[in-house]
């Protein structure tokens, strides 16, 4: 599959180069479940193509299905039957699909047919769905910082025997610099497009021109060397200030001190563990320091590894979850950034040029502003989906319903992360050139965070004030009197009745 690009997976492991043939095809389904971003479907289908030629030219009998193909059914399973039938073949061996929706359509290949399904563990992650559950148990709440230490021991990762280098598990609070003026954000990689890359550029153009975002210039690295140069420039030109400048952002600058290689790992090209242990190598030969090295590596067996976790753990009922009963539809302007709010504006645009957005935008901006508004989840997890060229349903969904909507009503974090105007303008140099004032609390000028901030506070407070970590909020409001809290309820009335 498009995400399973890497030549040491499972279900390759005891591949006969003689006897076995290697299914890969780009179908419809896949395509337009939901209408991905053409970036990321050029970058998709072009990786795959590559990683075909490769395994061809390492002896490997491999049938690639084109989109175009006349005979193509589709879909994954259709491709699959076809395929079977045409090899007489009798066993299909696949590494467990990373999306629960793919899992269920390739186990109903075994119901209706003579055909063996063997579903191998995807043991590219660090720990698997059991050992999560394991560690889960039946708590009502999860916490990653204590998933995150399991991992660091039982990896043996930034430790010195049984304790943590530096003495501390978590240096993030080292980790919020404010932006300064004048910061020079090292260039991105930018990827050559070769003739196979043109030919899928091409093919998007023409059978996906509706789709969200812009597909040209298309820079992504498409192979595992791409990727790989991808990291070490990473490791080489950011990490020394990944960590400082973590949650900053800038006018013009989407991609800042960030790494760039979720796209890379998601679909396989780098493997989560070198990517760790190449930046825990540049921590110890002093080329970075620990608050880098510590917070990056958090977010990849930490982070990454947690939210999947939650996924198969919670699947299928996490997708339906809506602690607030939000209803809202998404505003128009996350497909087209015709917003005069400046940060959402600036966010929405990079998403659309790059299939990239950092997390501190996605999070308190894009994020911020759907929880705020009450945007129902169904409608924000299908823009996350669509939007990322990074994104799979597995990584997607805990990051939207669980930390930006706090859908699940905090198993996965433990307070929503909501915040008006002055976080955005304390991390980011964006209210500066916004129509909106970030210090007017009401009226038409007045920064839409800060209103909606204490509405949304105010219409969840049976759900929110016993809440330890946000519930002393509502001490601040009570004391601002009613004819403040009628001013919040009437700006946030009229905002949320003017955005469609
Ligand atoms: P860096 O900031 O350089 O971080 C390094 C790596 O850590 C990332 O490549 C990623 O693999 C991992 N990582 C960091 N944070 C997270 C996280 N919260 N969850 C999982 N992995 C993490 N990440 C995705 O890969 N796919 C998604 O669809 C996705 N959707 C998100 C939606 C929302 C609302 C939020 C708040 C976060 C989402 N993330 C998602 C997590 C994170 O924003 C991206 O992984 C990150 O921005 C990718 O850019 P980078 O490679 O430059 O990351
Ligand atoms: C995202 C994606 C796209 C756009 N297209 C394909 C495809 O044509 N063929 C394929 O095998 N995979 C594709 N993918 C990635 C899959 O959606 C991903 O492998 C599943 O989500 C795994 O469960
Ligand atoms: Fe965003 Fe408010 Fe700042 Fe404008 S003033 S950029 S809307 S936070």
């Amino acid at each position: 599959m498009g995400d399973q690009l890497s030549d040491s997976i499972s279900s390759l492991k005891d591949c006969d180069k003689d006897k076995d043939v290697i299914l890969m095809c780009e179908v419809w389904d896949e395509a337009t479940y939901v209408k991905h971003h053409k970036k990321k479907i050029a970058f998709i289908f072009s990786a795959m193509r590559h990683f075909a030629k490769m395994l061809k030219q390492k002896g490997y009998k491999v049938e690639y299905v084109k989109l175009d193909a006349p005979s193509n059914s589709g879909s994954l399973k259709g491709e699959a039957k076809r395929m079977l039938k045409k090899h007489s073949l009798k066993n299909l061996i696949v590494t467990h699909p990373s999306e629960y929706r793919v899992v269920k359509d390739i186990r109903s290949l075994k119901n209706k047919s003579s055909v063996s399904v063997e579903i191998r563990e995807d043991d590219r992650f660090l720990c698997t769905p059991k050992e999560f559950a394991d560690w889960a148990g039946n708590r009502k709440q999860l916490r990653m910082e204590y998933f995150y230490r399991e991992m660091r021991k039982k990896h043996d990762i930034l430790m010195t025997g049984k304790k943590p280098i530096g003495g501390k598990w978590n240096y993030d609070s080292e980790n919020r610099k404010i932006p300064k003026k004048g910061l020079s954000v090292p260039s991105p990689y930018t990827g050559k497009t070769d003739s196979i890359t043109k030919e899928v550029i091409a093919l998007v153009s023409k059978r996906f021109g509706k789709h969200f975002g812009d597909l040209k210039p298309f820079y992504f690295a498409v192979t595992r060397d791409g990727a790989l140069k991808v990291l070490d420039k990473f490791i080489k030109q950011r990490l020394k200030k990944f960590g400082d400048y973590q949650d900053a952002m800038l006018q013009d600058e989407p991609w800042m001190y960030h790494s760039h290689i979720s796209f890379y790992l998601n679909c396989g090209l780098l493997l989560p563990l070198e990517c760790v242990k190449a930046v825990e190598k540049a921590y110890r030969a002093k080329k970075a320091p620990l608050n880098a090295v510590e917070g990056f590596i958090r977010q990849i067996i930490g982070w990454r590894e947690y939210v999947r976790g939650i996924y198969w753990l919670k699947m299928p009922s996490y997708s339906k979850q809506n602690f607030f009963n939000a209803k809202r539809q998404l505003p128009d302007f996350y497909w087209t950034a015709d917003t005069k709010m400046n940060c959402l504006h600036q966010c929405i645009s990079e998403t659309k040029q790059n299939a990239y957005a950092h997390h501190i935008q996605r999070l308190m901006v894009l994020g911020n502003f759907a929880l705020l508004a009450g945007v129902n989840p169904k409608y924000v997890n299908e823009w996350f989906l669509v939007v990322y060229a990074d994104a799979y349903e597995w990584v997607e969904l805990p990051n939207v319903s669980g930390m930006i909507l706090f859908a699940d009503g905090g198993y996965l974090a433990s307070k929503p992360y909501a915040a008006g105007g002055s976080y955005i303008n304390k991390m980011s140099d964006y209210c500066k050139k916004c129509d909106y004032k970030v210090t007017e609390k009401s009226g038409d000028e007045a920064c839409p965070f800060n209103y909606l901030y204490w509405h949304f506070l105010d219409s969840n407070r049976k759900k929110l004030i016993g809440n330890n970590r946000i519930g002393m909020m509502y001490k601040t409001f009570d004391r601002m009197g009613k004819d403040r809290q009628r001013i919040i309820r009437k700006d946030s009335k009229a905002f949320l009745s003017s955005i469609t």
